[in-house]
């Protein structure tokens, strides 16, 4: 009997060595088709058959499925992937990860997470060290940037008007944010009760920064007609462009009104690794919180969102709950649970520790300053070449831009389709741009210029026959 329990719970190294097979082929694609074949997601069932039925499948067939799945399934860690705002792989990282999905934990209480718990509130105490956050320092792990300032959302409403926890919210109150800022501003708004009109939308300057004097306008504006301003939110690395609000001057008008401020970092905020870069975000020790994904900047497997906050007492105010069944043990410095947003939350803090105690922090500041020198990279070969429209600047890992005029959003969803490479297009002000993202830190000079020469190859093809003489 005991035999055969053992033998049960040693299959997981069948399924290894499976894990390692697969990936080993993943890992040699990567570099022979670092682009998948596209397939039509309304043709998804003529390549791969992701049917469940009552019965099973044997070993050799599911084996054969799966790998075909995960080859046919875009690759993000590519070296031409440029499509959103992460990509790469650091080793270091996808070993912590693939640990925490063995071990299993779920972070809300020490007695199920041991040194897990450990490592988050290591992560936390020398991210709140890296800011200047003071002694009452706080902080969680959410899962994503939006979860993030989602957090800070409702932290922000509740110091506003502590009566919402038990009443709910009961008058209008109004949060203040970049129009270049991310979607998840109002959307979040929507889920604390605020409601979408809430949400005053400030103009930015042509390089993407919040304008400051319209911010004050508009909250002396909500004062005025008896709103109750409540919130502001910054952003370290806009969505688009890249850019960095003004956080010192934004915070001296929280300061002046009373306002919570966020500093929504899930893009850039990484720069607090980067001796060179961290005065984008100088005033970050006066926001009331602050996030960074260590999934964008820093290379981690998706997702690793660190939540901060000035004083730890908030996260407790809005998020503790007793549960008589679940905290059984250790005091609530000690029980996750009582901090974060979710019940179960997976261990998204080994992965970042795993690379981070590898590397320490002096290898974090290399992985950050390397994407901003691989984007002065793509900066000086699109000012070089009269072909060229550049709508970005320095100080951005976003390198946006035209090529001879040709449509963005064509010529991106050509090399996608032509399996030439993955990037994005955006807009910003009305005009509308390729946007090439540096953050693979794997990625070589080499290779960003390899990116321009994919390009213009596609492009050359889609210009008519008299704009090439
Ligand atoms: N927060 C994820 C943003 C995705 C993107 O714009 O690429």
């Amino acid at each position: 009997m005991l035999k055969k329990v053992n033998n049960k719970i040693r299959m997981i190294e069948k399924e290894l060595e499976t894990f390692v097979e697969i990936t080993k082929s993943l890992l040699d694609d990567e570099i022979n088709n670092p682009v998948s074949e596209v397939i039509p997601a309304n043709e998804l069932d003529d390549y791969l058959d992701l049917s469940l039925s009552k019965n099973g499948i044997p070993d050799a067939r599911f084996n054969k499925l799966l790998k075909d799945v995960v080859l046919k399934t875009p690759k993000t860690s590519s070296k031409l992937f440029f499509n959103q705002l992460f990509g790469g792989r650091q080793p270091k990282a996808v070993l912590g990860e693939l640990l925490a999905v063995i071990l299993n934990n779920s972070m809300y209480t020490y007695k199920v997470a041991g040194p897990q718990v450990g490592i988050e509130k290591e992560i936390i105490r020398k991210s709140c060290e890296l800011i200047s956050y003071g002694d009452n320092y706080g902080g969680t792990f959410a899962a994503g940037g939006s979860m993030s300032n989602f957090m800070a959302m409702l932290m922000a409403r509740d110091r506003a008007d502590n009566s919402v926890i038990t009443g709910g919210v009961l008058r209008k109150m109004t949060a203040y944010t970049s129009a270049a800022s991310h979607y998840s501003v109002p959307k979040n708004a929507v889920f604390a009760g605020i409601g979408r009109d809430q949400v005053r939308f400030i103009p930015t300057t042509d390089q993407g920064v919040m304008q400051i004097a319209d911010l004050e306008l508009a909250i002396k504006k909500d004062i005025e007609n008896g709103l109750k301003p409540f919130f502001i939110n910054a952003t370290a690395g806009t969505t688009v462009l890249g850019a960095f609000d003004n956080i010192n001057a934004i915070a001296d008008l929280a300061q002046k009104y009373d306002l919570w401020l966020h500093v929504d970092g899930s893009y850039c905020g990484s720069v607090i690794f980067s001796e060179k870069y961290k005065h984008l975000i100088e005033g970050v020790n006066r926001a009331d919180s602050f996030n960074y994904n260590a999934h964008k900047m820093l290379g981690v497997p998706l997702s690793c969102s660190v939540l901060l906050v000035k004083n730890k007492k908030h996260l407790s105010d809005s998020f503790a709950k007793e549960a008589a069944y679940l905290y059984q043990t250790d005091e609530d410095d000690f029980n996750l649970g009582k901090t974060s947003l979710q019940c179960g939350r997976r261990n998204d803090a080994l992965k970042l520790w795993t690379l981070w105690k590898s590397v320490g922090s002096d290898g974090l500041r290399s992985i950050v300053d390397h994407q901003f020198d691989l984007a002065d990279v793509a900066r000086t070969y699109i000012r070089s070449n009269s072909d060229y429209k550049l709508y970005s600047f320095d100080d951005s890992i976003s390198v946006c831009f035209n090529y001879r005029g040709i449509d963005a959003d064509e010529l991106c969803t050509r090399l996608y389709e032509k399996n030439k490479l993955m990037v994005g297009f955006g807009s910003f002000k009305g005009e509308q741009f390729v946007r090439f993202v540096t953050i693979n830190a794997n990625n070589s000079k080499k290779d960003i210029l390899h990116f321009f020469k994919q390009l213009e190859q596609e492009a050359e093809l889609m210009m008519p026959c008299e704009a090439l003489s």
